[in-house]
C-alpha cells in the first residue's frame, strides 16, 4: 500500500493510534495525530516517535487549515464513526478507515478473524495456540490488546494471523476479508455507540461482507440472529451447536464434542479433558476447532492444545481463597450476557460486585439469572442506581452501594461466610472508574490479595 508523502490523520492516541502512526511513518507518510482529549500531554505522546519523525500532534480541536491538508483518516476503535468531524471528512470524499482496515491493507499471509459479543478473547487465544502447534509464524492481534497494525510489518506470506475484531473495529472496515471468519454470538451490547440493535448486528455481520464462497464463516447454530441472517452470507458456513446434533458441523453430545460430516460422526474430544468450564466455553472450543480445521491443522494438534488450554485472565479467573471465601475475577464480564455466564459458573452462595459505565444495557435478565445464588449484590459506578431500580422491579432487594471498588471488596468480604464466593462480574464496562477492564481486574486481584485473613 503506497502512502508515501500522503498526509494522514490518525484519530485517537491510545495503543491503536500510536501503532497506526508508526506503521504509516515507516511507509513515508506524514502523520497528523489527533485526540479529542485536550488534557493529554502531547510531549509525552511524541516520545513514542523518533525526534525527526514526520508527525504533528493536536488535541481538543483540530485546526481548520490542518483538516484541509488531509488525504486519509485512520480511526481508532474507540472513536465513533459518526462524529461530526468524521462525517465531514466522508462528505468531502476523504477515505476513512479503521486501524484494522489499515493493518489489513499492509498485512501479508493468511487471516482468521473472530467476532461476537462474548467469548472472542478466549476463542482468539485458543485458535492462536492451536495454530502455533502447526505453523511457525503465527500472530495473535486485535481487540485482544495487540493492535493489528503493530504486527503488520513483521508479516510474510507464511504468516497466519488470528485477529479478535470488535464491533467498533468492524464499523470502519472496507476491503478487510478474512479467509476464515467466526461470529460466536450476538446479544445486546455497546448500544450507546451503535444506537440500535440493528446497527450492532450489521457491524458484527460485516466481518463476512467481503468473503467469497471459497472462504469459510463459522457460526453458532443456537444464536437465533445468526440463524436468521446466515442466508445473507456468501462464505461457506460451518455451524456449531451446544444443544443439538448437526448433520454437518460441530456439536456437543453430552460430554463429547463431535464433528459430523454428512452424518458421519467422529469424536473430537471429551469435555472432561478440557480445563475450561461451562457451555459457553465448549462453544468457544467448537468454534476454535472449526476454524483451525478449516486451515488444515490436524486433529491431533487440535486435541493436544485443547487439553492444555486454561481460562484467560479476567474471565471467571480464580484468584485465591481467604478465610474460606473463594474469590473470582470476571472483570471481562462487561455486559449483562457475559456476566450471566459468570454467575452461572458459580456453584456456591455468592457476593457479587456489579456496575460501572452505562452502555444503555438492561439488567433484568442478568438479575433473573442469579437463581437464588447471589446473597449480596454490591453496586459501584455510574449504573448503580439503574441496576438497583431493575433489581427492585425483579423483587431482588439484597443490594448495597459502594463508592469504590475497594469499598465493594471490603463489604463483600464482610458479608461472605466460609464456603461462599466473591465474584467481580460487573455486567458493565469499566470506563469512568478505570481505563479498561484489565486494570479493573488487576486492581481487584491486588485488593483481594491484600485482605487480612
Ligand atoms: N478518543 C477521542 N475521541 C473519541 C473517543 C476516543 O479522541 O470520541 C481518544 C481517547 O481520548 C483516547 C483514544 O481515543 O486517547 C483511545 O482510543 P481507543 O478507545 O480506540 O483505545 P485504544 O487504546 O487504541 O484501544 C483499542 C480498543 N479500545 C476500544 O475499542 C475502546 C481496545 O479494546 C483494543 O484492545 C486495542 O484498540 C487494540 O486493538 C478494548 C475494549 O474495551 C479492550 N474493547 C471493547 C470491548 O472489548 O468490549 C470493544
Amino acid at each position: 500500500m503506497d502512502v508515501s508523502g500522503k498526509k494522514i490523520l490518525v484519530f485517537g492516541t491510545g495503543i491503536s493510534g500510536i501503532s497506526a502512526a508508526k506503521l504509516l511513518l515507516g511507509r513515508q507518510a506524514r502523520v497528523i495525530l489527533f485526540d479529542g482529549n485536550d488534557t493529554l500531554d502531547c510531549a509525552r505522546i511524541l516520545e513514542e516517535f523518533p525526534e525527526d519523525a514526520a508527525v504533528e500532534i493536536y488535541t481538543g480541536e483540530l485546526p481548520q487549515e490542518k483538516r484541509e491538508e488531509i488525504g486519509l483518516v485512520v480511526l481508532s476503535p474507540g472513536v465513533p464513526a459518526d462524529l461530526p468531524m468524521v462525517c465531514d471528512f466522508r462528505a468531502a470524499q476523504i477515505p476513512v478507515w479503521g486501524e484494522v482496515e489499515l493493518a489489513y491493507r499492509c498485512a501479508k499471509g493468511d487471516l482468521l478473524a473472530i467476532t461476537g459479543t462474548n467469548g472472542k478473547t478466549t476463542t482468539t487465544s485458543l485458535v492462536g495456540e492451536i495454530l502455533k502447534s502447526r505453523f511457525d509464524n503465527v500472530k495473535v492481534v486485535g481487540n485482544i490488546g495487540i493492535p493489528y497494525t503493530s504486527m503488520a510489518d513483521e508479516m510474510t506470506e507464511e504468516t497466519v494471523t488470528v485477529a479478535e475484531i470488535s464491533s467498533f473495529q468492524l464499523e470502519t472496515i472496507d476491503s478487510f476479508c478474512p479467509r476464515v471468519s467466526a461470529i460466536l454470538n450476538i446479544t445486546p451490547d455497546h448500544l450507546n455507540r451503535h444506537h440500535t440493535m440493528e446497527n450492532y448486528i450489521a457491524a458484527k455481520l460485516a466481518i463476512t461482507k467481503n468473503q467469497t464462497p471459497e472462504q469459510i464463516c463459522v457460526l453458532n447454530y443456537e444464536d437465533e440472529i445468526l440463524r436468521e441472517r446466515a442466508a445473507d452470507i456468501s462464505a461457506r458456513i460451518v455451524w456449531f451447536s451446544s444443544l443439538r446434533p448437526l448433520r454437518d458441523g460441530y456439536y456437543l453430545d453430552g460430554s463429547r464434542i463431535c464433528r459430523s460430516e454428512d452424518g458421519e460422526v467422529t469424536e473430537v474430544i471429551s469435555t472432561d479433558d478440557l480445563k475450561i468450564l461451562g457451555r459457553h466455553n465448549y462453544e468457544n472450543a467448537m468454534a476454535a476447532v472449526a476454524m483451525a480445521s478449516a486451515v488444515g491443522v490436524p486433529m491431533e494438534n487440535i486435541r493436544n492444545t485443547l487439553r492444555n488450554f486454561r481460562a484467560v485472565e479476567h474471565r471467571i479467573e480464580y484468584v485465591t481463597e481467604k478465610r474460606g471465601v473463594y474469590f473470582y475475577n470476571d472483570s471481562k464480564g462487561t455486559n449483562p450476557d457475559a456476566a450471566i455466564k459468570g454467575i452461572q459458573a458459580m456453584d456456591r452462595p455468592t457476593c457479587l460486585i456489579g456496575g460501572g459505565y452505562d452502555k444503555n444495557s438492561t439488567y433484568k435478565e442478568w438479575i433473573e439469572s442469579f437463581d437464588g445464588k447471589v446473597k449480596a449484590l454490591v453496586l459501584i459506578g455510574q449504573t448503580r442506581e439503574k441496576i438497583a431500580a431493575e433489581a427492585e422491579a425483579c423483587g431482588f432487594t439484597d443490594y448495597f452501594f459502594a463508592d469504590s471498588l475497594q469499598e465493594a471488596v471490603d463489604l463483600c468480604y464482610e458479608k461472605a461466610e466460609p464456603g461462599d464466593a466473591v465474584l467481580l462480574s460487573p455486567a458493565c464496562a469499566s470506563w469512568g472508574m478505570f481505563p479498561n477492564y484489565e486494570v479493573r481486574g488487576k486492581m481487584f486481584k491486588e485488593m483481594v490479595h491484600a485482605l487480612k485473613e
